[in-house]
């Protein structure tokens, strides 16, 4: 809690100590969305139906959504004031325009190409940076960027620190990047198109980067002549732990801090379905314009024209009124403090997770949870399915299903950490929400006896955790 927290008052009634929060979420709830509560039967008939895969539920059998932070954010009312102030012409749109300012101001960067989601900037910046043979080194893979280096015809190295694989270090950056690992790959591997550098690291627990860290980054590839490109999806959150944990940052505001962490960089990708609070939408961001050129020749083919890369104008608009919201610090005091809410109730009942706790989410240690399951009954996604029976509490693995298979060799890829995300969407639930996943994952902690895991039934070609079936092994 922070410096102006009030003094703890003593109750009249018991002399017990009431704790006052300084703060609450910066706004107030003027639409509402009906959810269903459902019965442990129709649970246990959706799960299966489902292939014990949480993907392949339908959301209206969930009761709390944590699949993830991606597109389930709510919209302030701004938002969807200029959602009707969409300029829907095929080129030129002026919502390109407010959404290029507003990726200049807050994220620094001079050239804007608009995509429809993350993934589609992962695939422009791949195809245009990347030649066979190449190397990318990253703090730790994401799904989708691997795959686009890979398709490219990179190979990926990772080089984040040691600490980003265990989760019991409670290292407060464990996204940072391992400067000798680097500079190992720098020195050895044929050609580095680039240094791939996500902020805040999803796959580690939604950790974050330090600028410290990214500030010597940028100096060792500046000797080796190698430009950065950030993973820029969930940069604010990022920001927000590097004012309240990085020395010397305490009186930067998020928005100034942010300025700062991108202009250590050479341009980003960008998911605009999380910070940015959109419900689809997404940019490429480039400072070489020899770069942008090729990116705005190349985003034609795939996405749509350069000035809506996918969007309509009003999704452009509410992103780039998105932005502005995202950047606020009591946007994200209240924001990261729900996570931090959720990941201190499951810490106070014993709960093994993730530490510290991440940015956009409670990784919860399937592992411990299952002390004797061998990987390949894929603990984490028993545990999802699990949580999904007991409280109707959607989540996602991210283990061994999602680390998939190694091209060379047909294994499995193996990953330390074999986890479960509770994702918390942004500006959706409350905190009694929070209060009934906590009921939810302590009754599945104290309930793992008879399990014995799942075995895969139906494995897709690519990114098979999405599509992947199960049965009870
Ligand atoms: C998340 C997602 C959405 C997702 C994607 C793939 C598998 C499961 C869920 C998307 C990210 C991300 C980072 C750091 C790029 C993307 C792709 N995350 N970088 O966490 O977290 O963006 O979904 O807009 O294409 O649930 P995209």
């Amino acid at each position: 809690m922070n410096a102006s927290q009030p003094p703890p008052i003593p109750l009249r009634t018991t002399g017990q100590q009431l704790h006052r929060r300084s703060w609450a979420e910066p706004w107030k709830i003027k639409m509402v969305e009906p959810i269903k509560l459902t019965t442990a039967a129709q649970r246990k008939a959706a799960m299966s139906s489902a292939g014990y895969n949480t993907f392949l539920l339908r959301s209206e059998d969930v009761y709390i959504d944590l699949l993830t932070d991606s597109g389930t954010s709510a919209m302030s009312d701004w938002q969807w004031a200029g959602i009707m102030l969409g300029d829907e012409a095929y080129a030129g749109s002026r919502n390109f325009y407010h959404l290029e300012d507003a990726v200049h101001r807050h994220y620094g960067y001079r050239h804007l190409i608009p995509t429809h989601q993350g993934r589609g900037a992962e695939h422009i910046l791949s195809q245009i940076m990347i030649q066979p043979g190449d190397t990318v080194p990253g703090n730790m893979y994401f799904t989708t960027t691997r795959y686009h280096q890979e398709l490219a015809g990179a190979q990926f190295v990772d080089v984040i620190i040691d600490e980003a694989h265990d989760p019991a270090s409670t290292h407060p950056f464990k996204g940072d990047v391992d400067l000798a690992k680097l500079e190992r790959v720098l020195t050895t591997a044929a050609r580095v198109p680039y240094v791939c550098l996500a902020a805040t690291v999803n796959m580690a627990g939604g950790q974050p980067v330090s600028m410290g860290n990214i500030r010597a980054v940028r100096e060792l590839c500046a000797r080796h002549g190698v430009p950065i490109m950030l993973d820029a999806t969930r940069a604010v959150e990022n920001a927000w732990f590097i004012k309240t944990r990085e020395p010397g940052y305490a009186d930067k505001t998020c928005a100034e801090i942010l300025l700062e962490f991108c202009s250590h960089s050479d341009g980003c990708t960008m998911s605009g379905k999380k910070d940015p609070l959109v419900n689809i939408g997404g940019w490429l961001s480039l400072n070489d314009d020899t770069l942008a050129e090729k990116a705005r020749n190349l985003v034609v083919v795939y996405e749509g024209l350069h000035t809506y890369g996918g969007m309509a104008g009003r999704d452009m608009e509410a992103m780039a009124r998105g932005i502005v919201e995202s950047v606020q610090d009591d946007h994200m005091r209240a924001r990261v403090g729900q996570v931090e809410y959720l990941g201190e109730l499951l810490q106070s009942f014993g709960v093994p997770i993730v530490l510290p706790i991440g940015g956009h989410a409670v990784y919860l240690d399937a592992r411990r949870f299952y002390p004797d399951m061998p990987q390949d009954r894929f603990p984490a996604q028993t545990l999802a399915a699990e949580l999904y029976l007991d409280g109707g509490v959607r989540s996602m693995e991210r283990g061994v299903v999602s680390a998939g298979r190694d091209k060379a060799s047909g294994q499995h890829h193996y990953p330390k950490l074999e986890l479960v995300r509770l994702t918390i969407p942004r500006r959706v639930y409350t905190q009694a929400h929070m209060d009934v996943v906590a009921e939810s994952v302590v009754a599945v902690y104290q309930n793992t006896e008879k399990l014995k895991g799942l075995r895969m039934v139906y494995e897709p070609e690519y990114l098979r955790f999405f599509q992947a079936r199960f049965e009870p092994a």
